[in-house]
C-alpha cells in the first residue's frame, strides 16, 4: 500500500499521503484511491476534474441540470454528490451508474485510472485564478472539521505555495493536466464563467454532444447563479454538518473574482507572483485572469 501518515500537510495535519498527494482519512480511503487505477472507464463518460475551490460545484451543478435537460423539479431534492459523484469517493455508485455518466474529481493527472488515457470519453477541466483558489480553500480549510485551521493567511499561503494541503500542489495539478492534454478536453476558467455564463454553458453542451432547446439552456443557466445556487440547502451542504461547521462559515461563501486583493499583501502578492512564473513559465496558459505578464 503506497498510503503512508503523513506528519506534516498543514501544521499538525491528519492527512495521509497518497502517491505523494494529501487526502483527509475521514473522507478518503487508500484502498478505494488504488482501485481507481483499474476503474472501467467508458467512451461516453464526462469528468469533471477541478483542483479544489476552483468552481467543481458550479460545474457539477451545470452539468447535472443539463443532463436532466432543465428540469429544476427532478434536480431540487438530489444532492450533488449524487448527481456528480466523486470517482476518489463514490466508485460503487458510478459502476452501478447506466451511460452517459457524468464524474466528478479533484485528482492530479497521475491518480486518474489506466484507461482513461485510451478512451474517448470526455473531460472538462476548470481552472480558476490561484490567488482567488487560495483564498476560498483558506475559508474551506476554517469550516472544514477534518482540517486543521491554519495559524493565519500568511500560514495558509506557505502550505498552499509548497503543496503542504489537501490534494497537494496547485501548480502540479494544472501542469499535470496541461501537458497530459487529453485528446477530448474541454478548458474552462471560473473568471470566464462569471463573465459569460450562457456562453459557456452553450460551449460545454456542444462539448459534451447534449443538446438543449433554448429555453432549457437557459433553464439551466438560471438554476445555475450564484444566488439560486446559495439559495439551496443541498449545495451548501448544509446536509454536511459532520464535515463542515457552519457556524464558521458558508460553503458558497462570495463566489467572486478579484478576492484575493482583500487578502494578500503586496508583498504576498509579488513573492506568489513570482513563484507562479518560475513554476508555470514552460506552459502556454492564456488566462482571461489578472495575473501580471
Ligand atoms: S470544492 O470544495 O473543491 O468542491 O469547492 P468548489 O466548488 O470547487 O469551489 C467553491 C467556490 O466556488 C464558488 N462558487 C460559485 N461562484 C460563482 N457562481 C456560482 N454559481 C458558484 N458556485 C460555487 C464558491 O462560492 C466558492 O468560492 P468562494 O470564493 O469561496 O466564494
Amino acid at each position: 500500500m503506497s498510503a503512508e501518515l503523513a506528519s506534516r500537510g498543514g501544521e499538525g495535519t491528519r492527512m495521509f499521503k497518497f502517491r505523494g498527494v494529501f487526502f483527509m482519512p475521514e473522507i478518503y480511503k487508500p484502498e478505494i484511491l488504488e482501485q481507481v487505477e483499474d476503474f472501467s472507464v467508458r467512451d461516453d463518460d464526462v469528468f469533471v476534474v477541478t483542483y479544489p475551490k476552483s468552481g467543481t460545484t458550479w460545474m457539477q451543478n451545470i452539468i447535472a441540470l443539463m443532463y436532466m435537460e432543465g428540469d429544476v423539479k427532478q434536480f431540487e431534492n438530489i444532492v450533488i454528490a449524487q448527481k456528480v459523484p466523486w470517482l476518489e469517493v463514490q466508485l460503487n455508485v458510478i459502476q452501478a451508474r447506466p451511460s452517459p455518466r457524468q464524474i466528478c474529481s479533484h485528482l492530479p493527472y497521475h491518480l486518474m485510472p489506466k484507461e482513461f488515457r485510451d478512451k474517448r470519453s470526455k473531460v472538462i477541466y476548470v481552472m480558476r485564478n490561484p490567488k482567488d483558489t487560495l483564498v476560498s480553500f483558506y475559508y474551506f480549510y476554517n469550516m472544514v472539521k477534518h482540517l486543521d485551521t491554519p495559524k493565519d493567511f500568511q500560514d495558509f499561503l506557505e502550505n498552499f505555495i509548497n503543496g503542504q494541503v489537501f490534494i497537494g500542489s496547485w501548480f502540479e495539478h494544472v501542469r499535470g493536466w496541461q501537458e497530459n492534454n487529453h485528446p477530448n478536453m474541454l478548458w474552462l476558467t471560473y473568471e470566464e464563467m462569471k463573465k459569460d455564463l450562457p456562453a459557456v454553458v452553450r460551449r460545454i453542451s456542444k462539448f459534451v454532444g447534449k443538446h438543449l432547446t433554448e429555453e432549457q439552456l437557459l433553464a439551466v443557466v438560471k438554476h445555475s447563479s450564484f444566488k439560486a445556487m446559495k439559495a439551496s440547502p443541498t449545495v451548501n451542504k448544509e446536509n454536511l454538518d459532520s464535515v463542515f461547521d457552519l457556524t464558521k462559515g458558508k460553503f458558497m461563501r462570495k463566489g467572486k473574482v478579484g478576492d484575493w486583493k482583500n487578502h494578500f499583501t503586496v508583498a504576498q502578492s509579488e513573492w506568489f507572483d513570482t513563484i507562479y512564473h518560475e513554476r508555470m513559465a514552460r506552459l502556454d496558459l492564456d488566462f482571461t485572469w489578472d495575473m501580471p505578464q
